[in-house]
């Protein structure tokens, strides 16, 4: 058929491709996962009763977005979930993870009311995938807000702990007799910074210095309470685990300099600290770096108390621990230096955290500005967590490469290679890394850069209105290391 004769024509290009070296092992403890999220690929959004998020808002109500695209129709998996997962099952991935859109369950964003077709549609894909012998790995929070939460003051809003660990309810109500392995969150850091102290996610409030730090706050005990709801409740019967899923990047220092070091840690300390230290570390609570920086800066610039909000040590030992895995999301690399002269300007970056951050221009790039292709900052950080974490179990949720329009993607090809031997030396150093998930499946709505640029292991065409999707070089290079559990050594 099509599939098998592209198979046979592109694992030509594919093979060519790798330099022949070693051939090398993965555990056979470690599995192989493949990522997706509600907002960028289910479209669908106003099918039924389902109501309003905050990506459907921004998207209709700014121009923002590069191609001034929408999640409208995105890949249209809500229409075509058994597609997908025919190439779920292609790969040989041994789980899918996909999140679930809260306002397609429950329309006005409370648990009052459930939309009997949105419960329907996530229990025809969980039992789809499960009958295709495919483990669903389910995201409870993928940025997807119900806008009407939002106009409450979102993350913002103290009572958002209560209203997501209602949502999560319902999640594992309906679903966690099949689903046994849950995430809260996709990256609290994106959802705060982004979106509260920058602008570059919804809802792009841009108060730099303060909003972040408040919807951390909330976010952290959020997290918690949905984790102990799961823990009290739900884990006795339905014996799932719980976590959810940090990214950062590997914050090289820019010289060996006793300074450029310091800064390096302290740039890892505000990226992964800031959510990793109160549910990882031992003592919990924000990391000592933050707390000391914001506090004195606050009572420099005049208010008359931190920025960063306090947490009572009930809170401390209640958020602590709340974890059943490590997840990271993980892309790339960044160099980072003492700042010559004093900054100014937004908190968080110059003033709080203090430090300059560039990329070597040596590195090869992607189609992203930030995205650069540095297997060994992969390495480096794993180990950084087995160090600063007490060697947790990692779950390695996200990891891929960008492009523009490539089905021949011989750069995501390399970035795979390069990054999967990174994690193989990592699990060599010691590293405790129980999952592998390739981010994307297919091509699907990147945020702000809309549909220009993509990670999928899938060729979605957008101008279609069908959304064929076409496997590129990358899912057959992909498909092959599962298929053999091997890599070769560039
Ligand atoms: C993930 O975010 C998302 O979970 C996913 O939905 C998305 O499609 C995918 O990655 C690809 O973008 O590097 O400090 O200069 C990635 C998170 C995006 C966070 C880029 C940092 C740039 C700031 N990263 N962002 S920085």
């Amino acid at each position: 058929m099509a599939f098998t004769k592209t198979v046979a024509l592109l694992l030509l290009a594919a093979s060519d491709l790798v330099v022949k070296g070693e051939v090398r092992k993965f555990p056979d403890t470690l599995s192989f996962g493949v990522a997706t999220a509600a907002y960028q690929i289910e479209g669908a959004w106003n099918v039924s009763d389902k109501g309003e998020s905050i990506w459907d808002h921004f998207t209709h109500t700014t121009d923002t977005i590069k191609d001034r695209s929408n999640g409208d129709l995105a890949c249209d998996s809500y229409n075509q979930h058994k597609r997908d997962i025919e190439m779920v099952k292609e790969l040989g991935v041994d789980y899918y993870r996909f999140s679930i859109s809260w306002t397609r369950i429950l329309p006005d964003g409370f648990s009052n009311r459930l939309s009997q077709d949105g419960i329907v549609y996530y229990d025809t894909l969980i039992n789809d995938l499960i009958a295709a012998n495919i483990t669903p790995f389910v995201t409870i929070y993928h940025w997807d807000l119900p806008q009407r939460l939002q106009d409450l003051g979102g993350w913002t809003n103290p009572m958002m702990a209560d209203f997501f660990t209602d949502f999560a309810k319902v999640a594992f109500e309906a679903f966690g007799d099949r689903v046994k392995s849950w995430l809260t969150f996709n990256e609290p850091w994106v959802v705060c910074l982004e979106g509260y102290g920058s602008v570059t996610k919804a809802p792009a409030l841009g108060m730099t210095g303060i909003a972040e730090y408040m919807c951390a706050h909330n976010l952290l005990k959020a997290h918690a309470k949905a984790y102990h709801l799961y823990d009290d409740v739900y884990r006795p019967i339905q014996k799932g685990r719980v976590g959810l899923s940090l990214n950062t990047n590997w914050h090289e220092p820019a010289t060996q300099s006793p300074t450029d070091l310091e800064a390096a840690e302290r740039a890892m300390q505000f990226y992964l600290g800031w959510f990793g230290h109160p549910v990882f570390s031992r003592e919990g609570d924000y990391p000592q770096v933050m707390k000391d920086r914001i506090a004195q800066n606050s009572l420099a610039q005049g208010y008359p108390r931190s920025r960063l909000p306090e947490f009572t040590s009930e809170e401390i030992s209640y958020i602590k621990g709340t974890h059943d895995f490590f997840g990271l999301n993980h892309y790339t690399t960044t160099l980072v230096r003492m700042p010559k002269k004093v900054l100014e300007g937004p908190s968080f970056y110059d003033i709080d955290l203090g430090t300059e951050i560039f990329r070597d221009p040596a590195w090869p790039g992607s189609a992203s500005f930030w995205l650069k292709v540095v297997p060994w900052g992969f390495r480096n950080l794993l180990n950084w967590i087995k160090k600063n974490y007490n060697n947790p179990e990692i779950i390695v949720f996200e990891n891929g490469f960008s492009d523009i329009d490539n089905k021949n993607d011989t750069d995501r090809i390399s970035y795979y290679n390069k990054y999967l031997n990174a994690l193989l030396d990592a699990i060599e150093d010691g590293c405790n890394v129980s999952a592998y998930t390739a981010w994307s499946l297919m091509d699907n709505f990147e945020w702000l850069e809309g549909y220009t640029e993509r990670f999928g292991l899938y060729y979605v065409d957008f101008n279609d209105p069908k959304r064929p999707r076409t496997a590129k070089a990358s899912a057959l290079y992909y498909k092959s290391i599962l298929e053999t559990r091997t890599i070769e050594r560039k």
